[in-house]
């Protein structure tokens, strides 16, 4: 997929107001801090240090916004769910996701991270109410499949579907690692389904 390939930083972003003019086409990255999305975005972008890969909470307080040529941006969103973030910091983030979330008119899909080995915990539940009722598709990686056996990653998958059943607008759901690759094709092609026009 040549267009990751092009990525640049863009701008970060800290409140609604600085967002950039909500007419390019955008994909947002969620998921709860230590779900592997800074190494995802490295590894589907393949630049080792884009989004910065940190085993420390709390460095990605922002919005990240890089561009993918000149008609798309790729909006890494602020991880979730650090255990040590004063409240007031917490609610300020919060507020800026869910607004992101449900009023971002540019934005066309979601990539969801999620550990395989624990998804859809609280978290993950709130920001997809946030952004469901918005009726556009989502993809969901659930990353760190190398730590699991074949049975368990397929099993894994299979019951994030079934707890997702009762939504209307396509979820893909892909077993995904950053380490050894796996799933990156598919990603990939999921992903950039995403930024097409919706029939
Ligand atoms: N085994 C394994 N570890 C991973 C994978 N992706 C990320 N990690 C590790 O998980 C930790 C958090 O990764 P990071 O990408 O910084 O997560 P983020 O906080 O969601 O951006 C780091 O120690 C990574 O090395 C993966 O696919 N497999
Ligand atoms: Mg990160």
């Amino acid at each position: 997929m040549a267009f990751f390939q092009q990525a640049s930083f863009f701008i970060t972003v800290n409140d609604w107001a600085g967002l950039p003019p909500d007419s390019v086409v955008e994909v947002a990255f969620a998921g709860r801090s230590n779900a592997g999305k800074s190494s995802a975005i490295n590894t589907l972008t393949n630049r080792s240090r884009l989004a910065f890969t940190s085993k420390t909470p709390g460095r990605t307080q922002h919005i990240n916004y890089f561009s993918l040529g000149e008609h798309r941006y790729l909006v890494d969103l602020p991880g979730y769910g650090y255990a040590e973030v004063p409240l007031a910091v917490k609610r300020h983030w919060q507020q800026l996701l869910s607004d992101y979330l449900m009023h971002r008119q540019s934005l066309r899909g979601l990539v969801v991270l999620m550990d395989i080995r624990h998804p859809l915990t609280d978290l993950d539940q709130q920001l997809l109410e946030w952004y469901l009722p918005s009726g556009k598709p989502a993809v969901i990686l659930l990353t760190k499949c190398d730590k699991l056996g074949r049975g368990a990653r397929i099993q894994a998958v299979r019951e994030v579907r079934s707890a997702l059943a009762d939504v209307q607008q396509p979820i893909e759901i892909i077993a995904f690692s950053s380490t050894t690759r796996e799933g990156l094709e598919a990603a990939e092609a999921a992903i950039a389904r995403l930024y097409e026009p919706q029939a």
